[in-house]
């Protein structure tokens, strides 16, 4: 307890993070422009709490995430020096401490028994009753117009549920949750937005046609949930688990009203459901990430069987538009935590940057130690060959000296180091399926800029290399003794 979403709009708001908008707001298309007006101010603006959506008593939480204080605030890491940095410390020494070193003896293997009951705490634990049960409405009483639903682009397919954390099995038992989005056909039924290459899909694909997969859609909660929710994750790897592991604490599940999934106890709604993956209805447009709608498609229906909530519930939606909106603090917790997992198979990798302009998918910026020969072109490959990086259409490699996320920078080195018939590498691979560059679907061309010095032996650079612009580091210091001095 006490980690639910209005604890946590508690906590922001006294923090200075959250305001409250008293003046009724039409989530028909206005609350999105408000939304959208406030995530682009610098740093991302604050989180908003619509108190007076019109046509519903039940209040709207939006840009909850939406900004690196909020973020950390969210992951519990605000106090740390390092920020979102200190998760993927702690995943770095986890995986340091959980590999046995070479030659170790009996005593050295016991010694990592604490690792492994840190693990166990994590795992989420099942609890008999939930705040999220506190009202149960089923079969004609589920209704979703009870639901302060936004519509957020003119040119949408309908009304769209936007922060609902999936929960499902697979039908060998895993877990999984993602953050889909859901369209709003009727009282009762969702369109499930699933693609491709994510879990959800891969789950549904394993259930036969007119087999009924049970799906619980879930608002609110920790707010780890909704990051973890959204974060690349292996199949195997609950996304329940990793929010346990986010907090240090297993996260409490209570059993769903009408099948047999489970849902974090302290949600603040819960829509229960089954999908049949053979019933298939057209689904879109949406304005979405890309800053484009995506088209429409077809994607399976959700059947709405019981909607949960708790006592007084606050509702959440996210605007997704042209970047920069929310989800780019999401993405940028994302990079953080993740670079470390990426730097165990690529050790070569300095630093990385998802530029938000890039809406995740587009441009990875990486910095990097370069050995050998063709060095920058193999960790392009790789990142294409990797989780739901390979998605990337661009990858840009500068030296591990530049700092990937000063874009002046990196341009500079870009617009200056590049050869272009040199130094560009095209390849062809997976899309996100929201891209509109390409002609086919979900597949499409990549290019790789090699932006690094070609100053080594093994980059066979017939020339000479010409050194950077900098003032000896004496002269550096002087002239920083001296500002004041000089009035500047
Ligand atoms: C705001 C937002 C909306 C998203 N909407 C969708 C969606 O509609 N469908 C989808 O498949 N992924 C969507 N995603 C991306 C997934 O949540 C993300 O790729 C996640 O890692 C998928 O998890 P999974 O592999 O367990 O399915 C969205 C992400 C964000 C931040
Ligand atoms: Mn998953």
């Amino acid at each position: 307890m006490g980690r639910d979403f209005q604890t946590f709009l508690k906590q922001l708001e006294a923090a200075g993070e959250l305001k409250r908008v008293s003046a009724e707001v039409d989530p028909f298309l206005e609350m999105g422009a408000v939304a959208d007006r406030v995530a682009k101010q610098p740093g991302g603006g604050l989180g908003l709490l619509f108190e007076n959506p019109k046509g519903h008593t039940m209040p709207v939480a939006m840009n909850i995430s939406g900004s690196l204080k909020r973020m950390e605030m969210a992951l519990g890491v605000d106090r740390e020096p390092r920020g979102l940095d200190a998760i993927g410390d702690r995943i770095e020494k986890l995986i340091a401490e959980a590999l046995p070193k070479p030659g170790s003896s009996l005593l050295d293997k016991l010694a990592k028994l604490p690792v492994l009951a840190e693990v166990s705490a994590w795992m989420p634990k099942t609890v008999r009753k939930g705040l999220c049960q506190e009202i149960v409405l089923q079969g004609e009483n589920a209704k979703l117009s009870a639901l302060p639903v936004l519509t957020t682009w003119p040119e949408d397919g309908g009304p769209f549920l936007t922060m609902g954390m999936s929960h499902l099995r697979y039908k060998d038992g895993r877990r999984n949750m993602g953050l889909y989005r859901l369209q709003v056909y009727d009282d009762r039924t969702l369109g499930f937005h699933t693609q491709l290459h994510h879990d959800g899909a891969r789950a549904r694909h394993g259930y036969a046609a007119g087999e009924r997969m049970p799906v619980a859609v879930a608002f609110g909660g920790d707010p780890a949930l909704l990051y973890a929710a959204t974060a690349p994750l292996p199949p195997f790897l609950s996304e329940v688990m990793f929010t346990g592991f986010l907090r240090g604490e297993g996260v409490e599940m209570v059993r769903c009203v009408t099948n047999d999934l489970e849902v974090p106890a302290d949600s603040e709604i819960v829509i229960e459901g089954w999908v049949d993956p053979a019933e298939l209805r057209r689904e879109g447009p949406f304005g979405d990430h890309t800053g484009y709608y995506s088209l429409a498609d077809d994607y399976p229906v959700l059947h709405v069987e019981a909607i949960t909530m708790r006592k007084h519930p606050v509702f959440s939606a996210t605007l997704v538009g042209r970047p920069p909106q929310e989800d780019a603090y999401l993405g940028l917790a994302t990079e953080r935590i993740f670079l470390p997992l990426l730097r165990l198979v690529l050790p070569e990798i300095h630093d990385m940057h998802l530029p938000a302009a890039g809406a995740f998918h587009n441009l990875v910026i990486l910095s990097m130690k370069k050995e050998y020969p063709g060095h920058p072109q193999k960790v392009m490959n790789a990142i294409w060959g990797t989780g739901q990086i390979m998605f990337t259409k661009g990858v840009v490699v500068v030296d591990e000296d530049i700092n990937p996320h000063d874009l002046q920078e990196v341009l500079f080195r870009v617009t200056s180091n590049v050869d272009p018939r040199r130094d560009l590498l095209f390849t062809e691979g997976p899309l996100d399926v929201l891209d509109h560059s390409s002609d086919r679907f979900a597949f499409g061309s990549k290019v790789g800029l090699d932006a690094t010095r070609k100053n080594k032996p093994f980059d066979g650079f017939a020339r000479e290399w010409p050194r950077d612009l900098v003032f000896p580091e004496e002269i550096q210091a002087r002239v920083a003794a001296r500002w004041k001095e000089l009035g500047l």
